[in-house]
């Protein structure tokens, strides 16, 4: 076998290699979605938390507002919760942008946004703290053109 072949082989293996860590990247991205059960750490609160976008369809240079739900395993409602969110869009680098909730009964947060600076994949990452209990959430959705 000559060394040239063994080199060219080398690369592709090193191509095919690096293109199997990227969907290994991106299918670990996917899995962190909202409504996967919470594991069962014991610093997990077990809380579960549901996000709705409004409008469904949020648009890049319109406003929108998130609404969090929180219920304990039992599904009762968790009224008093500091609930705080990071936007930021799933494939690229561009800043997390921090948001407020405010808390609107029975169990629901409102924070809202003025604009999108993308449109296409973005996650809010919610950290709802109570006490000594916390509980950190991924939610993906779309905005788009
Ligand atoms: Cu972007």
């Amino acid at each position: 076998m000559s060394t040239r072949l063994s080199a060219i082989n080398e690369r592709a293996a090193g191509s095919i290699l690096i293109a199997a860590v990227t969907l290994a990247l991106l299918a670990g991205g996917c899995s962190k979605h909202a409504s996967a059960p919470a594991a069962p750490g014991a610093s997990d609160s077990g809380w579960k938390l549901g996000l709705t976008v409004s409008p469904k369809r949020p648009r890049m240079v319109r406003p929108a507002s998130f609404t969090v739900h929180i219920a304990d395993s039992t599904g009762l409602a968790i009224g008093d919760a500091m609930v705080t969110g990071s936007l930021n869009m799933t494939l690229m680098d561009m800043g997390k942008t921090e948001v407020k909730f405010e808390p609107k009964g029975n169990g629901d947060y409102e924070a809202s946004v003025k604009s999108f600076d993308m449109s296409g994949p973005w996650e809010l990452a919610v950290d709802a703290v109570q006490g000594s209990t916390k509980t950190h959430r991924v939610f993906q959705f779309n905005v788009f053109d």
